[in-house]
């Protein structure tokens, strides 16, 4: 089915949903087999994917499992279990029957077989007793600490770790800066961030950079560009239309007012200035980067929740990334950076297999041509690629 695909132009999903329930095709008078109709894309940049998810219950049991095969880094299944996801979440009606899946991609046996306990039971054993499971709590908590990924988390795992406090009050655990500094303000980071602190944290950002830079550009992407309410930090991309006037940015953090830095590691720019653009095709982009704890004053913040308000504490700790941006690669930075990671994951692969060009945060490379294509937005780098524009609120896949 996958195959027939292809980069086929997606049909209208409520046009496809009408065809696919009807038992007779206009033209003929055979019932019209499902897998025949014209289909969903499978890729996720051929979808339009707003917040409003009509398929919850499946994509909340689904994206559990998906992230336990990240967890036991099980990529194959990993996929399968988060392209099902995407497509449900692009879908503009809940699905409540199985033959409501035919004719959709990307719903292989697993996701398939979770699906079926929902709609039977209200919910899947599997991601029930996977929610039980020591590992899997385990693994979560851990790698939401701000600097601890899956190799650390499964090390304090074996070492018969269980909770924070066990972890904290280790005597023999050596802990990395950034550890520290996470383990410090797990409470307010996993609390995540809503639109209100993004906004007031935009605002500290864009008065430091126009003091460095007064021509610079501040840019709030992320899941908030995405219109999401809350995330677990805040993502801007700094450029500035004189090259290079960018570059000093960065190393002036420190003249934040005093006491707003709880945090910071600087990771300096890989590019190599002689090798630009690079044919290389890399996941991680190589921008100049700050990862940041921000101290956010309840009092910069508009409309501070009333439980916020009769705290003790004043303030709060913000997850902070800015990265650095040269003009040239800004659309493709932003694109990049504006998620989801299934999204760009998507459009990377859509590029790969249906064009023979390499998308990454910096550039798009044609293979078959062996050039460059340059873009100045968004817009242009979708045409590019001959794919519809997706908007950003409509790539929340
Ligand atoms: N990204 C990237 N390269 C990286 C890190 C992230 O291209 N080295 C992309 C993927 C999504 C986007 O940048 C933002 O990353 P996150 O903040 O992890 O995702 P998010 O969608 O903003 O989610 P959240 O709301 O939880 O922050
Ligand atoms: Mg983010």
């Amino acid at each position: 089915f996958t195959d027939s695909m292809g980069a086929g132009k997606p049909v209208d999903i409520q046009e496809r949903h009408r065809l696919q329930t009807q038992t007779t095709c206009p033209e003929q008078s055979d019932p019209v087999p499902v897998s025949k109709v014209a289909a969903i894309s499978q890729y996720a940049c051929q979808r339009r994917t707003t917040l409003n998810n009509k398929n919850k219950i499946f994509t909340d049991a689904l994206e559990i499992l998906a992230e336990n095969c990240e967890f036991n880094e099980n990529e194959r299944s990993y996929v399968v279990f988060a392209r099902a996801t995407s497509v449900l979440k692009s879908l503009p009606y809940a699905i409540s029957s199985m033959t409501m899946l035919e004719g959709l991609p990307n719903m292989e046996v697993q996701p398939r077989a979770i699906i079926e306990e929902i709609l039977e039971d209200g919910k899947s054993s599997t991601v029930e007793s996977l929610l039980c499971d020591e590992r899997y709590k385990a693994t979560k908590l851990f790698t939401s600490i701000f600097g601890v990924g899956l190799k650390t988390a499964d090390r304090w795992y074996r070492l018969g770790f269980r909770t924070l406090e066990e972890v904290q009050a280790a005597k023999d655990l050596k802990f990395t800066k950034m550890q520290k500094a996470g383990l410090m303000y797990c409470e307010d980071i996993s609390s995540f961030v809503n639109k209100a602190e993004a906004h007031a944290v935009g605002q500290i950002i864009e008065k430091f950079v126009h003091k460095c830079v007064p021509n610079a550009t501040v840019t709030l992407t992320g899941g908030f560009r995405r219109g999401k309410e809350i995330g677990h930090d805040v993502d801007f991309l700094i450029t500035c239309p004189e090259e290079g006037k960018e570059e000093g940015i960065l190393h002036k953090v420190h003249s934040l007012p005093q006491g707003l830095l709880l945090y910071y590691d600087i990771i300096e720019s890989t590019m190599e200035k002689n090798k630009i653009p690079s044919k290389q095709y890399d996941v991680m982009d190589k921008f100049q980067k700050c990862f940041m704890i921000l101290k956010l004053n309840n009092t910069l913040v508009q409309n501070t929740e009333p439980e916020r308000q009769i705290e003790s504490k004043d303030w709060k700790a913000i997850r902070v990334d800015l990265v650095i941006v040269p003009i040239q690669q800004y659309a493709y930075a932003l694109l990049g950076w504006s998620g989801s990671r299934h999204f760009e994951r998507d459009l990377r692969r859509f590029s790969y297999h249906e064009k023979r060009m390499n998308l990454d945060n910096h550039v798009l490379y044609d293979k078959t041509k062996k050039v460059f294509l340059t873009a100045k937005t968004e817009e242009e780098i979708f045409a590019h690629l001959g794919l519809e524009y997706i908007e950003p609120w409509e790539r929340n896949a």
